[in-house]
């Protein structure tokens, strides 16, 4: 009976540590770690995407662009704080994925920026998206949506985001001013 209960435990902890999430078969070198999307309030018409990116393999590479069906574009981006002022701007060379190593996109830094969505992205829903790499090619992954603010790491962040929300429509806002795309 002891022995089974450890059984079951060692089970369990392996269930765990397996990288169920661990996305992007049919290509050795790069894996699409934990991507997952904030829902989006009605009416948003941006996104972000976030996800860690390894590369296993000893050739660097780059994120060149991205797909879904859940938007009009799909660009890859980079946030930062510049002066005071929360800026994003599209990478347009590509992300580089660096050799043997791995690259975070996360709130506040580099994200894949749904824009144009065709509806609101609802928590506990997934979507397809497809990540194109210089090298590795075109990897496809399923995005979990996850609630807003589920993350405290990104709270602070979820203003930004919500903030892209309002730039896209033109309309103004009171914090809106504080944030431009390049
Ligand atoms: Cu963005």
């Amino acid at each position: 009976m002891r022995a089974f209960c450890k059984l079951a435990f060692a089970a369990l902890l392996i269930g765990f540590a397996a990288p169920a999430l661990a996305q992007g078969t049919g290509n050795a070198s790069i894996t699409v770690e934990q991507p997952y999307a904030r829902a989006t309030p009605n009416g948003a018409k941006t996104g972000a995407v976030y996800m860690t990116i390894d590369n296993k393999s000893a050739t660097a590479d780059r994120l060149t662009g991205a797909s879904s069906d859940v938007a009009d574009k799909v660009q890859v981006h980079e946030m930062k704080v510049d002066n005071g002022i929360m800026q994003m701007r599209e990478i347009t060379d590509g992300l580089p994925v660096p050799a043997n190593g791995s690259v975070a996109l996360k709130p506040g830094s580099y994200h894949v920026m749904l824009i144009g969505l065709k509806k609101p992205l609802t928590a506990g829903e997934t979507f397809p998206l497809k990540l194109t790499f210089a090298k590795a090619g075109t990897i496809s992954v399923t995005v979990p949506v996850q609630a807003m603010g589920s993350n405290n790491m990104g709270a602070g962040n979820m203003g930004g985001m919500g903030n892209m929300g309002g730039m896209s429509n033109g309309s103004s806002g009171g914090s809106m001013g504080k944030m431009e795309m390049k």
